[in-house]
């Protein structure tokens, strides 16, 4: 091998390549590798790139490496065929270089040289060969986590970016708002992505129906597991088998209202659930690799000690929901501190989409303003008009969970619009977005809304029919009144900022939330039947 080549091979992510030709190059690193004694199950390759020749120190590694080798071999002896081609008869295989020599090191880069030779393209023949890209990336990793001690450097950030687009993620809670979102966002990313949904007397997956594939498809990218996070063996085992980089546990019983109604459950769900996440990570020695999210919550400030809330706020939950959360909250930093996991808090303020669970208030507002415009409901019933809520977008709040997980130290973010709006104000909002104006009148359960005027021809409802009303049923044995976050910590370091306002997203629900009861409208004038979900 020539200088010439050799410094072609220290070109960023040109190794690679170089590795591709001379690996298609008659078997020249066959040769090679049989000529210094390592074992060459079918096409398993392995090239010093000359080092011997200008350090003794090349060899010296290779001496060192050689018996790991053989225990790797050993271990994925019973893959070999799918883990190693063939080179020669053309069949691809993963590709190895070792090589070491200070004289052509680059600036901060170490003089030894691990170069796994396995690029997009090599992965994408493999993957065709056997059927299977992520076993390539399976193997990839064995290797690594065997040799880790010995790669000093590997070729550059180039490597780092073909881990990144193959990380595999885990989320919990993947059927609701925020794992739906996530799941379509990771796989745009490139991410192969777990998903933890609960067995369920019905189909429960209809947020990410849009996303899924026939599991005997090949390589499909989004996978189910059946799970619960009240499930310790169930949590262990399915991290186990996925060896996620990365976890987003978003799973929760996330309804306040009814944590008053099961407070031991939300509690093991919200709390013990995060801890059963983060034990198992720890029982399975995944703790410099898995990453994890935990979905806290502004729910934490409860009855506020400040306006606005920041990360430095102190916290006064003020339900069985936020109290469970709490202790997830604090679990997470202290597996953080205790075992120096990458532990992140995203305490996120309220999001709304119109993938939002029906019972929130948000979406019950904009259901019902499409309903009642279409004179598919009466009567809206609601509780405490005069919460005030910092409310954003998913999507917006989804992205800024990925970026939590991608900084180089964990740490905890506020993620909030910075705007606070009131129940009633969301709702008076939400009906002229489709013309109609309210006017309250009364106080406390008396209080009531009423048509005022109607921008809107196709909305034929009497000016002062009564549509607003107030049911106790919906008010909460103790409250939050006001939130509102503060999150320049999240701008700052993560570069986030949401791209939707309340405007935006009122639109966007109300839009979503009349073309599909339009549905329903048109089911009733063929004859149909149509549900009739209510609470
Ligand atoms: P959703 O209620 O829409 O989704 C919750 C998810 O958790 C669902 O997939 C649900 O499954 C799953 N889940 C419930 N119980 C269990 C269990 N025992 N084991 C496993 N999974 C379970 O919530 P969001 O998407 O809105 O919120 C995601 C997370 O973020 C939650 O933890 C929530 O508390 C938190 N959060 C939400 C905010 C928001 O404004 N949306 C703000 C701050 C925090 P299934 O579909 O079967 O019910
Ligand atoms: P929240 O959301 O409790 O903030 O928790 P929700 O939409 O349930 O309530 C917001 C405010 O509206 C008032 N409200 C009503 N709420 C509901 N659900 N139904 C009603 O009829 C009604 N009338 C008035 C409530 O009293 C409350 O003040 C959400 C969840 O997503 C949590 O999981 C998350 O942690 C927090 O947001 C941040």
């Amino acid at each position: 091998m020539t200088k010439d080549t050799i410094k072609y091979i220290y070109k960023f992510g040109e190794g690679n390549k170089t590795m591709k030709a001379l690996l298609g190059g008659k078997g020249a690193n066959l040769s090679e590798m049989t000529r210094l004694g390592f074992p060459v199950p079918s096409g398993f390759t392995i090239t010093t790139d000359a080092c011997r020749e200008y350090t003794k120190r090349g060899n010296a590694i290779i001496e060192e490496i050689k018996p790991k080798i053989k225990e790797y071999l050993k271990m994925v002896e019973k893959d070999n065929d799918k883990v190693f081609g063939n080179p020669k008869s053309g069949k691809p295989a993963l590709l190895v270089s070792v090589r070491s020599g200070a004289k052509f090191s680059m600036p901060g880069m170490m003089d030894t040289v691990l170069n796994l030779g396995l690029n997009d393209e090599m992965v994408k023949k493999f993957a065709e060969y056997h059927g299977n890209e992520r076993f390539a990336y399976d193997c990839y990793r064995r290797f690594l986590q065997m040799f880790g001690n010995v790669v000093k450097y590997i070729d550059g950030d180039k490597f780092e970016h073909k881990i990144t687009e193959m990380k595999i993620a885990l989320i919990t809670g993947i059927t609701g708002q925020d794992g739906a979102y996530l799941a379509e966002f990771l796989l745009d990313k490139g991410y192969e992505v777990h998903g933890i949904k609960r067995r369920s007397s019905l189909f429960n997956t209809d947020r990410i129906d849009h996303l899924y594939q026939d599991p005997h498809e090949k390589n499909p990218k989004l996978k189910l597991h059946y799970g619960d996070l009240t499930d310790s063996a169930n949590v262990i085992r399915l991290i186990q088998e996925i060896q996620p980089d990365e976890i987003y546990n978003l799973g929760a019983m996330s309804h306040v209202r009814v944590s008053f109604e099961t407070p031991e459950y939300t509690a093991n769900v919200d709390g013990l659930g995060s801890l059963r996440i983060l034990e198992a990570v720890r029982l399975l020695g995944l703790t410099s690799k898995t990453r994890i999210y935990q979905a806290s919550t502004s729910e934490l400030f409860g009855k506020v000690q400040e306006v606005p809330q920041t990360e430095k706020t102190p916290f006064y939950p003020r339900s069985p929901y936020g109290v469970a959360k709490l202790y997830a909250y604090w679990i997470t930093v202290n597996y953080r501190e205790a075992y120096n996991m990458y532990t992140v808090n995203g305490i996120l303020f309220n999001h709304e989409s119109p993938l939002r669970g029906e019972t929130f208030v948000s979406r019950k507002i904009t259901r019902a303003v499409a309903r009642i415009c279409l004179g598919l409901q009466d009567t809206l019933y609601l509780g405490n008009l005069d919460a005030k809520r910092d409310w954003g977008h998913a999507r917006d709040y989804i992205e800024a969970m990925y970026l939590m997980l991608q900084q180089e130290k964990p740490d905890d973010y506020v993620l909030a619009t910075g705007k606070t709006t009131s129940v009633r104000d969301f709702l008076q909002k939400a009906f002229l977005e489709l013309g109609v104006e309210l006017t309250f009148s009364g106080k406390g359960i008396d209080e009531i809304g009423k048509i005022k005027s109607i921008n809107n021809k196709e909305i034929k409802l009497p000016i002062g029919k009564i549509i607003v009303k107030i049911d106790p049923t919906y008010y909460r044995p103790s409250e939050v009144d006001l939130l509102i976050g503060d999150a320049t910590k999240a701008r700052e370091k993560l570069g986030w900022t949401p791209k939707y306002d309340l405007e935006s997203l009122i639109k966007e629900m109300v839009q979503s939330d009349f073309d599909l009861f339009k549905r329903d409208k048109y089911l009733l004038k063929g004859g149909h039947k149509i549900l009739n979900y209510h609470e």
